[in-house]
């Protein structure tokens, strides 16, 4: 989902600069004017290779304040908004100092009347450089360790209206979002699940809608979840503008309609403020006598009227 670059280890970062600063050459009129152009392009180099790469780093990562609820909360449970901040200010403490001890050499080697000197003063600079790097490799690893799963993160759109398709296993929640949704479903994975959610679109009267599919998510009670667990699913509610909860009253899916309501439940205590819209999935197998509007994902009956139902639902809250 976000587009970060690789990050380095202190390690590797300081291999890339110091590799780049020996290719600096200079022929000067004496031999103390190339050592002395040299050592202060060897010193630029060095600089300016961490400087910009630390600097990238700290542009990649999208600012937790400026993301959208949902995602800023998958970030904060999943990375931490503090540790996350306070290893991005690392990277600025870092280049800062780094370059301030470049150029502090480098006026100083400029000055220099002599070559010894001139070597001595690149090598402290050096040493101090790579102690700066050194001292913030755990952030470097963090940082990378934050990319990765960042990443993965699974792509919505904050700003469509959506539809989060819940209910138990085997219910018939992947047929309908197949069968309501036109646009090809981006697949990921989501934080601290390894089952995947797929995120469907479909447009009605210019609007685009996108449609969540759920496995994993929002077919078990949520009390049995870990805290952290529980958190990222609960981000979904940032993003949720209805949730349809599908039963499946021929209970072929395995589950009671007795648990199935027991789930239904549980979700709506959890996302109080999310409206809910009941339905009733597999009616070419068996209509029920409920009020809930009944379809079947698999003949496509009593789709079209769900869809109406969702756009009219929705349509308060779009902003034209
Ligand atoms: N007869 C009938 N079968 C259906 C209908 N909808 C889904 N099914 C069947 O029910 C089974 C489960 O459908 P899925 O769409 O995979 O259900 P799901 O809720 O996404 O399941 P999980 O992702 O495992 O939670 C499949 O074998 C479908 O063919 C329906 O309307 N009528
Ligand atoms: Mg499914």
């Amino acid at each position: 989902m976000f587009d970060i670059p690789t990050v380095l280890t202190a390690e590797e970062l300081l291999d890339r600069a110091f590799k780049k600063a020996s290719k600096v050459d200079y022929h000067g009129r004496t031999k103390l004017e190339s050592v002395r152009e040299i050592n202060i392009g060897k010193l630029k180099s060095v600089s300016d290779v961490i400087v910009t790469t630390l600097g990238r780093y700290v542009k990649a990562f999208p600012s937790i304040d400026r993301q959208s609820p949902f995602y800023s909360e998958l970030i904060d449970v999943t990375i931490g908004r503090d540790k996350l901040k306070k290893s991005l200010g690392a990277m600025d403490w870092c280049r800062g100092n780094a370059a301030r001890v470049a150029k502090e050499a480098r006026r100083e080697i400029a000055a220099a009347t002599a070559i010894s000197r001139i070597d001595q003063v690149r090598k402290s600079a050096y040493g101090r450089i790579s102690s700066l790097v050194k001292q913030v490799d755990k952030e470097l690893a963090f940082l990378a360790k934050a990319r990765n799963i960042m990443r993965k993160f699974p792509a919505v759109n904050p700003d469509d209206m959506t539809i989060v398709v819940a209910g138990a296993p085997n219910v018939g929640k992947s047929a309908l979002v197949a069968r309501i949704s036109t646009a090809k479903p981006r697949v990921a994975v989501y934080p601290f699940t390894t089952q995947e959610i797929s995120v469907g679109t479909f447009e009605k009267k210019y609007l685009r809608y996108q449609v969540i599919d759920t496995p994993g998510l929002l077919d078990r009670e949520l009390s049995k979840r870990n805290p952290m667990e529980l958190r990222a699913v609960l981000a979904l509610r940032h993003l949720a503008d209805v949730i349809v909860f599908m039963f499946d009253p021929t209970e072929t899916c395995g589950y009671m309609m007795s648990q199935q309501g027991h789930l239904l439940e549980t979700i709506r205590s959890e996302f109080a403020k999310v409206p809910i819209v009941e339905i009733e999935n597999k009616s070419d197998l068996l209509k029920t006598r409920s009020d809930r509007l009944r379809i079947s994902a698999e003949t496509g009956a009593g789709v079209q009227k769900l869809v109406d139902r969702i756009v009219d639902l929705l349509k308060p809250q779009q902003r034209l």
